[in-house]
């Protein structure tokens, strides 16, 4: 061991988690360096932190007086279509200008689909079967051809995926991209805790440690390097949203108008849930500030909540499109602004003292986890819009039933037939349907051109 190891054993040692050290002298020479660098890589005084705010005392967690929060409505009225018409233009303007970047999470182990490689790689196309990625990268194409700038692709991913999803991007030639303009980076990973705050051992030479959730996006972010090489080129504006929804308007220039318009330093979009009982987390006002209520930290009661016209008082379902000032980005990445962690009992299995693997039948771990909309509270100015459903929210997260493969595609199909019935063009009954992000990122742009022939009608006339 060299002196800075022994230290760092020492410093494990006073606070006392020693026994991460228990079977390191039967380690082969590769499965020492392997521990040393995940010990290296755990933040002893977090984790302090997190012991003594969540495991030293039992305390309930606190629950936030609710109320509804301002957001803009969709935009019905011509006094709404003048406001998002005004917006769109300085969103273009922003656009133009190169100051927008585009941030995909990708960094969660998609255990609820039950596939093995990175979600992004999930084939989704309803017709051409087109990986996620595939079509959050076409779309970054189409949007810097659009506005003749480039527009800067980032994705934040875990040390778990990180290998597979660069590949992924270098077998398929970055889909088009300039790879410079690709960047991907880490987010950090946190260990589980015992009851007693002691790390747990997933073998005898490995830690056990999973991603630190998206909130980790901030800190990542401005470790890597990500933030200052987006300073320099220009941008000051990020589009964020998450790898799992296809239909997500990337760059959508109403959205990052009023953005820029409100001086918002941390915009959300929202949708009317579906029900009361959506898995989505709800923007309202917690404790007099904005913020996400979490779906599972929601009670019955005020989830079922409704106002006297029958809609949900807290309907405001978060699809985790936002967008951000990178001067906000900087200041929470660099400490400046702290994010709280949110715990989970968990099944861990782990090697007890003897050696042995076990696996729990009950909760023994307390899992860790940052969000990354738990920033709005710390933003100084933030900005909420509602969205229509079913033209920007259909999430792959389950394998059969609501928000799996199905439903998606069949929601982007149900879209896009909408598109090619406004420009003009006849499907059959049955037909499935996709227009590509290089052929038209809106209905509107495949109007215009289906009336300026460049795409033939002949195609389509077939009913
Ligand atoms: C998320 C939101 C929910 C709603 C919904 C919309 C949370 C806690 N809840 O629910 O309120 O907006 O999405 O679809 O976010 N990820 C990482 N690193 C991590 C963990 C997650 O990059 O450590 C990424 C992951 O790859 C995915 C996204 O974050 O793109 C969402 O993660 P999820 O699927 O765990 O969140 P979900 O569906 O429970």
């Amino acid at each position: 061991m060299t002196a800075k190891d022994a230290a760092l054993r020492t410093r494990l040692c006073e606070a006392d988690q020693g026994h991460v050290f228990r079977f390191y002298d039967d380690l082969s020479a590769e499965q020492r360096t392997t521990l040393l660098a995940q010990l290296r890589s755990i933040d002893l005084a977090l984790v302090k932190k997190l012991i003594d705010r969540h495991l030293a005392v039992e305390t309930e967690p606190h629950t936030p007086k609710l109320a509804p929060a301002e957001v803009i409505p969709l935009a019905a009225d011509a006094a709404g279509r003048a406001e998002a018409a005004a917006s769109r233009k300085v969103g273009e303007e922003a656009l133009r200008a190169g100051r927008l970047a585009v941030l995909v999470v990708a960094g969660g182990q998609a255990t609820r689909l039950g596939y093995d490689a990175p979600k992004g790689c999930f084939p989704i196309g309803p017709v051409s079967g087109k990986s996620l990625f595939q079509v959050h990268a076409e779309k970054v194409l189409a949007l810097s051809r659009r506005y003749g700038r480039a527009v800067p692709l980032l994705l934040l991913v875990s040390p778990d995926n990180h290998g597979p999803t660069r590949r992924f991007f270098e077998q398929h030639s970055y889909f088009g991209l300039p790879a410079a303009d690709v960047t991907f980076f880490e987010q950090g990973m946190l260990p589980a805790l015992d009851r007693d705050g002691r790390l747990l051992l997933a073998e005898r030479g490995r830690i056990f440690l999973s991603p630190d959730g998206h909130g980790g996006v901030y800190r990542a972010a401005v470790r890597s390097g990500a933030v200052a090489a987006l300073r320099k080129r220009g941008v000051d504006t990020l589009f964020y949203f998450q790898v799992d929804n296809p239909l997500v308007s990337v760059g959508d220039p109403v959205f990052i108008g009023h953005h820029l318009r409100q001086e918002s330093e941390f915009s959300l979009k929202v949708v009317a849930k579906r029900d009361a009982a959506e898995k989505v987390g709800v923007f309202a006002q917690l404790d007099g500030r904005p913020g996400i209520v979490e779906y599972s930290d929601l009670s019955a009661e005020l989830r079922e909540a409704r106002s006297p016209e029958g809609r949900l008082v807290y309907g405001a379902g978060s699809i985790a499109i936002h967008a951000f000032s990178l001067a906000f980005f900087e200041r929470l990445g660099q400490g400046a602004l702290e994010l709280p962690y949110h715990f989970a009992r968990k099944k861990v299995p782990y090697i007890d003292e003897a050696g042995d693997l076990v696996n729990p039948a009950e909760p023994n771990g307390v899992k860790f986890e940052s969000f990354v909309f738990d920033g709005l509270a710390l933003a100084r100015r933030t900005m909420a819009m509602e969205v229509a459903r079913d033209e920007e929210f259909a999430p792959v997260k389950n394998r059969t039933g609501e928000d799996s493969p199905e439903s998606c595609r069949q929601a982007w199909s149900a879209l896009h037939r909408r598109w090619l019935a406004a420009a003009g063009l006849r499907l059959r009954a049955d037909a499935v349907a996709e227009v590509g992000p290089l052929l038209a990122l809106d209905a509107e742009e495949l109007a215009a051109k289906v009336a300026a022939g460049t795409i033939g009608r002949a195609w389509f006339d077939h009913a």
